[in-house]
């Protein structure tokens, strides 16, 4: 049958023959769909999850061994959500990744449509990214932001293995489909300046105490956006839990990514139980009731596609 002849849709006996004649016409029926377009609330997908820096730090000091930054674009170790079939995204819209760079080595400049952003583990003054030709240092729990389109690479010149977490909005530059990429013509974008008080970097030791100063909110936390500059999809806010606290957070439309800055404790997702330590990560995804207790005075950095949600005005809804 061709595709322009004519299709007797008055002939069908039966909505099985109708059907039947719909493939013909590359439609389907939206009447009886196998599974509905429309539900009454968010359907969880991405599950809840916890990753061990102790675990991701002993696997990328192997991986220093065998793979090197010459033949990997980033020695990096991705932390997919552990659902079927997916072995990127941490949640929807975001990826975590723990990264190394051993002492004395880079990882070359390129540059990309995603956004990221890292917060330092194991850092040094000699430790720096090179964003758009500015050395940044990576100190212990700095948080860097490389937004879309700026060049970075990263440079060790300490004596030490550097390790950190990546985050990026890749799953959703790959499902929105804008995804460019490009390396750099030099294998280290040239870095004349080194920059510690550059607008891209948030330093540990001036976050702390200006969070500290802040006074509690209703929930019992002390609360403190990074920012401006701004990221379009992603935010992060540091968080500060006294010993024996719970916090306790209600589901949202969000997805969260939180990474131990400090401390030890643990947080429950609907029956799920995270032993956390510093460094370890935890995702969240959108409609989880979710809630962190400190065993001792604890930091945390929460990451959520918030900003995303605000944009579209699918941040609340409220139907009653
Ligand atoms: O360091 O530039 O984990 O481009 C994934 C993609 C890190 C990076 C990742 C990246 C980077
Ligand atoms: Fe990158």
């Amino acid at each position: 049958m061709t595709l322009d002849s004519h299709i007797d849709f008055d002939a069908a006996k039966s909505l099985e023959e109708l059907h039947a004649m719909l493939e013909l016409v590359k439609m389907k029926n939206g009447w009886a769909k196998p599974t509905p377009s429309l539900y009454p609330e968010p359907k969880r997908v991405f599950v809840p999850a916890h990753w061990q820096f102790k675990h991701a730090r002993a696997a990328l000091h192997t991986a220093g061994r065998l793979v090197s930054t010459e033949h990997a674009e980033r020695r990096n170790l991705i932390m997919a959500n552990p659902i079927p079939g997916n072995d990127y995204a941490t949640v929807s819209t975001l990826v975590g990744a723990y990264q190394m760079v051993k002492a004395g080595e880079i990882a070359r400049s390129h540059r990309h449509s995603p956004n990221a952003m890292r917060v330092i583990l194991e850092g040094s003054e000699n430790a720096y990214t090179v964003v758009d030709g500015q050395a940044v240092p990576m100190m212990n729990g700095d948080v860097l932001l490389t937004p879309n389109g700026c060049y970075h690479g990263h440079d060790n010149q300490s004596e030490h293995d550097a390790y950190w977490i990546d985050f990026l909005d890749v799953p959703l530059v790959q499902f929105l489909g804008p995804m460019f990429f490009q390396i750099h013509p030099h294998q280290l974008q040239a870095s004349g300046v080194i920059n510690a008080k550059s607008a891209m970097r948030f330093a540990f030791a001036d976050y702390v105490p200006e969070l500290l100063h802040r006074s509690t909110e209703a929930s019992g936390v002390k609360l403190m956006e990074l920012g401006p500059p701004r990221l379009c999809s992603f935010d992060r806010f540091v968080v500060s839990l006294e010993a024996k606290q719970d916090w306790r957070c209600p589901k949202t439309t969000a997805n969260h990514l939180f990474v131990v800055l400090q401390g030890q404790g643990v947080t429950r997702v609907e029956g799920r139980e995270f032993n956390w330590q510093r460094g370890d990560m935890m995702a969240v995804p959108s409609w989880y009731e979710h809630e962190h207790m400190a065993h001792e005075k604890s930091l945390l950095l929460r990451v959520s596609d918030l900003p995303l949600l605000k944009m579209l005005n699918w941040d609340h809804f409220d139907l009653s």
